[in-house]
């Protein structure tokens, strides 16, 4: 195993070099980008007084919305002519928020890639099955030059097109299949279909993320595919893929690339840091980016922070797995719950397979919440095709049962017949708001 001085470095050595970037960056943004500099006098910083690395909490956050205020390229910290790329994330409304790099940006996100590729177990010489989605997103193209800059023969699927997927995988016998938890669920079920067992198959390393998942999803992806599979997050506002990446001998908790970004957990109604091993939402402030430098990004992700060392030996901070999004959270009936943890829960049933929906709705002044399940096609056959069957009832009865006695969560199950609920070829939608749709109607 190859680790960078930088994943091992002493606590203090890391804030040194963090304290270091962080002046740069911030005298940086605050020359070339106004929405900054008016943020800053705003606040009547003195940036040449930054001394210590705590000090970052003076700063103010940036968000989703200060990104779309300013679109397209008004948050960009170089010259155009300085761009090489740009992507874009859709979001679910108004205007995607655009970001880009410069050629040194690309070279270091291929790096922080080639190093999180490493860190779930494979090398040079192997071949990777690049399955997230290529084009605006960031996934495909992310991992893609991270895969190539470590030496790995890379195959450019994207997302789609899964029966030709299952072809290739069988005729260029990949070790590392990368894909949203969902997605990869999907292609391992249609092998499993046409009878591929997961021995037979040379995948042995899942590179899986871009949406939040749940320890068991954890267990059904390894079982099914015969892999480690190992948890990678990033977003497109902070660089990509790669920000943060969980290592296969540990498996608990993603290490972050400290010394490229800040990471810091706030209480996200009193704005504060919270302790170590707290939940809070994540942000983010990049150290060695040129063209799309953030300041305390917020992100909306919900997550905790260790400092403990790992087994696999590296001392950088790890954050747990994203629990889920703030706008994704569903509060039922006073208790706040995230689709991750249904999710966890749900699995646990082997009657029904990995693919859900939650259906939010509204009677009179309450929330309801409908969980749509699917039936195996096994279990479907036994209930003589039928959901009305008695099995089938004491299936609905005995998931919520569960969900009410581990979540303390009351909701609807409503138990459906197979390949009902839609796969997804890139993130897989959760949350089907109907509060939000009807006060359109
Ligand atoms: O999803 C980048 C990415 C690509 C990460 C491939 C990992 C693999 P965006 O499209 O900008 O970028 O979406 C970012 O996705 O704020 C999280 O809410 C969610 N997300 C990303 N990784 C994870 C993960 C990419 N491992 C948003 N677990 C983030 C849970 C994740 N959620």
């Amino acid at each position: 195993m190859i680790l960078r001085k930088e994943e091992t470095f002493y606590r203090e050595k890391m804030k040194e070099l963090q304290l270091t970037r962080l002046k740069k960056t911030i005298e940086g943004v605050y020359e070339t980008v106004p929405f900054y500099k008016h943020r800053f006098n705003e606040a009547g910083l003195e940036l040449s007084q930054l001394s210590h690395l705590e000090q970052i909490q003076q700063l103010p956050f940036t968000t989703k919305q200060d990104l779309r205020d300013n679109y397209p390229f008004g948050m960009f910290a170089v010259d155009q002519s300085e761009i090489i790329r740009i992507h874009a994330s859709s979001g679910t409304s108004g205007k995607p928020t655009v970001v880009g790099y410069t050629k040194s940006d690309i070279y270091v996100w291929s790096e922080l890639v080639a190093r999180a590729i490493m860190m779930a177990g494979a090398k040079k010489g192997e071949v990777l099955h690049n399955a997230y989605g290529y084009g605006l997103f960031t996934g495909g193209l992310g991992l893609h030059y991270g895969s190539e800059m470590l030496g790995m023969a890379t195959v450019p699927v994207s997302g789609g097109n899964t029966d030709k997927q299952i072809q290739l995988i069988q005729d260029f016998k990949p070790s590392v299949i990368c894909g949203t938890p969902s997605y990869t669920l999907h292609i391992a079920e249609k092998m499993e279909k046409q009878g591929i067992s997961p021995f037979e198959n040379s995948l042995r390393v899942g590179i899986l993320g871009a949406e939040p998942w749940s320890e068991k999803m954890r267990s059904v992806l390894e079982e099914k595919l015969g892999i480690k599979a190992c948890d990678i997050y990033g977003l497109s506002e902070v660089m990509g893929p790669g920000v943060a990446m969980e290592c296969h001998e540990g498996q608990n908790g993603l290490h972050v690339a400290e010394d490229h970004f800040y990471v810091e957990v706030i209480d996200p109604i009193t704005l504060q840091q919270v302790e170590d091993g707290q939940e809070g939402e994540l942000v983010f402030t990049s150290l060695t980016k040129e063209a799309f430098p953030v300041i305390r990004y917020r992100t909306g992700d919900i997550a905790s922070l260790s400092r403990e060392k790992c087994v696999c030996g590296r001392t950088t901070t790890r954050m747990s797995r994203i629990k889920g999004r703030i706008d994704d959270m569903i509060i039922v009936r006073g208790v706040n719950v995230y689709p991750s943890e249904i999710e966890h829960q749900l699995l646990y049933s082997k009657e029904v397979v990995p693919h859900y929906q939650l259906y939010v709705n509204t009677t009179g002044t309450m929330d309801r919440v409908s969980l749509h399940v699917e039936l195996t096609e096994k279990v479907y056959k036994e209930a003589s095709f039928s959901v009305q069957h008695a099995t089938v009832r004491k299936i609905s009865t005995d998931i919520t049962r569960r969900l009410k006695n581990h979540l303390m969560v009351s909701m609807d199950v409503t138990v459906c017949a197979p390949n009902t609920i839609p796969r997804s070829e890139g993130k897989a939608v959760r949350v089907i708001d109907q509060r939000v749709l009807n006060s359109y109607t």
